[in-house]
């Protein structure tokens, strides 16, 4: 029996998952890279998607496509209901009071700048502050920055402390009257660090403060429910939840939305234009304009019945299992530096090889058809703190195996022995 085969009988993992015929729905999962089986461990980059998203794109654009919102015809009624449809089903993924706080957006980045935009623009003025957190992927950074040089505002910044965890003492710290917004990662995508986001979100509401989430690394791997969070913003991309790229959702409590400014002009975010005035059209439309990504949010609602029909719990439960497996595993080679060892992860193995370069690490694993991210993963600040230029890190996904787990594990020993 392999060392994978003895966790997994001891932990039943095939009770909470089939992963085999999960897998089975993923086409590139059988593929081989370099004459070896593909393990895929780069999943918080983007993960891959499955045959009935797939099909799905495949029937929207050979039978339904037309552009929405504009025409009586069939096509375009049709192709209108499946994109509302989409909606609809962003908001139960996130359990959104009302269907009208979904605004479509080309991902996480997006959603975070136009809330910059439409909310930090017009609410935040010279000497006010924004609070971010030392565990921070660029996206929920520099538009903060941006906004800051541009009204004269400063940026704060919650520590974190060896083990990649906020320390929620500095956090609470850093409010005062001046503090205006406060954005804040669920999930950590370089270290996996999930954090405290209700605690946090109760402080920022004790003094007034709207909470924007980013939920980039959360909503792949955690149920969500922002009505429960009471978060006021929430963020998140197509394609780390087996859907598409180029789409992705910003969540808004309506109230915040409907005073905003837009973010861009242009068709279908109006109700009426002459050349001395416009009139917004109400959200969500006034923060989608143009033609949007159609294909990619009905794909994007296709993969969440996807991931909904195997249970966000099961698959949470089976990546704790991967995690733990791999942390142990890795965790146990002689010279690897686990770097992020928070008591609550998500799906995130950080980890650096003495004496070898991230990178060196990646292309020697990738020779063996081992896909990982080396770098500093968007995650400057984070890398800074570790005293690192980059790390090393493989990111599972629900169709992971602990086998595969095993293959990393003999892959870094044989990194090693090259190194000598
Ligand atoms: N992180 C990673 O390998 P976009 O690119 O807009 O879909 O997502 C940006 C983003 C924002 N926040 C977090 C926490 C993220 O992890 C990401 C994307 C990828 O870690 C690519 S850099």
């Amino acid at each position: 029996m392999n060392k994978a085969t003895s966790v997994r009988s001891q932990k039943n993992v095939t009770d909470l998952l089939d992963v085999a015929r999960i897998r089975a729905d993923f086409p590139i999962l059988a593929r081989h890279i370099n004459g070896k089986p593909l393990v895929y461990l780069d999943n918080a980059a983007s993960s891959q998607m499955p045959q009935p998203v797939i099909d799905r794109l495949v029937r929207y654009q050979t039978q339904e496509h037309a552009n929405i919102h504009r025409a009586v015809h069939t096509l375009s009624e049709h192709a209108t209901a499946e994109f509302e449809e989409a909606r609809r089903k962003a908001q139960r993924f996130i359990n959104a009071k009302d269907e009208h706080e979904i605004i479509f957006t080309s991902g996480t980045t997006e959603s975070i700048n136009l809330v910059m935009h439409g909310y930090g623009r017009a609410f935040i003025k010279a000497g006010d502050e924004v609070i971010v957190t030392g565990l921070e992927h660029h996206s929920n950074i520099v538009p903060w920055q941006m906004l800051c040089q541009e009204k004269g505002a400063k940026l704060r910044v919650a520590p974190i402390n060896d083990a990649g965890e906020i320390l929620l003492d500095e956090y609470q710290k850093l409010f005062n009257d001046r503090t205006k917004f406060v954005a804040l990662s669920h999930v950590s995508n370089a270290l996996g660090t999930v954090n405290p986001v209700s605690e946090m979100i109760a402080t920022a509401h004790q003094w007034d403060v709207p909470v924007l989430l980013d939920g980039a690394q959360a909503a792949p791997h955690l149920r969500l429910d922002v009505q429960a969070l009471d978060c006021d913003f929430y963020a998140f991309s197509g394609h780390k939840i087996c859907g598409p790229t180029g789409i992705g959702v910003l969540y808004g409590k309506r109230a915040l939305l409907e005073k905003m400014q837009p973010f861009k002009g242009g068709g279908d975010m109006i109700l009426s234009v002459t050349f001395e005035k416009t009139i917004y059209n109400t959200i969500p439309y006034k923060f989608e304009a143009g033609t949007p990504p159609i294909a990619a949010a009905i794909g994007m609602g296709s993969a969440m019945d996807y991931l909904n029909g195997i249970g966000l719990e099961r698959i949470g439960a089976h990546e704790t299992d991967l995690l733990n497996y791999a942390t142990q595993q890795v965790g146990a080679i002689k010279g690897v530096r686990i770097i992020g060892t928070a008591r609550h992860k998500a799906a995130v193995l950080s980890f650096l090889v003495e004496g070898v370069h991230p990178h060196d690490v990646g292309t020697i694993l990738n020779e063996d058809g081992i896909a990982i991210r080396t770098g500093h993963h968007c995650a400057q600040p984070v890398m800074q703190r570790f005293g690192v230029p980059a790390t090393a890190r493989a990111s599972f996904a629900f169709y992971n195996t602990l086998e595969e787990v095993d293959v990393l594990t003999e892959g870094i020993r044989k990194v090693q022995r090259m190194f000598g």
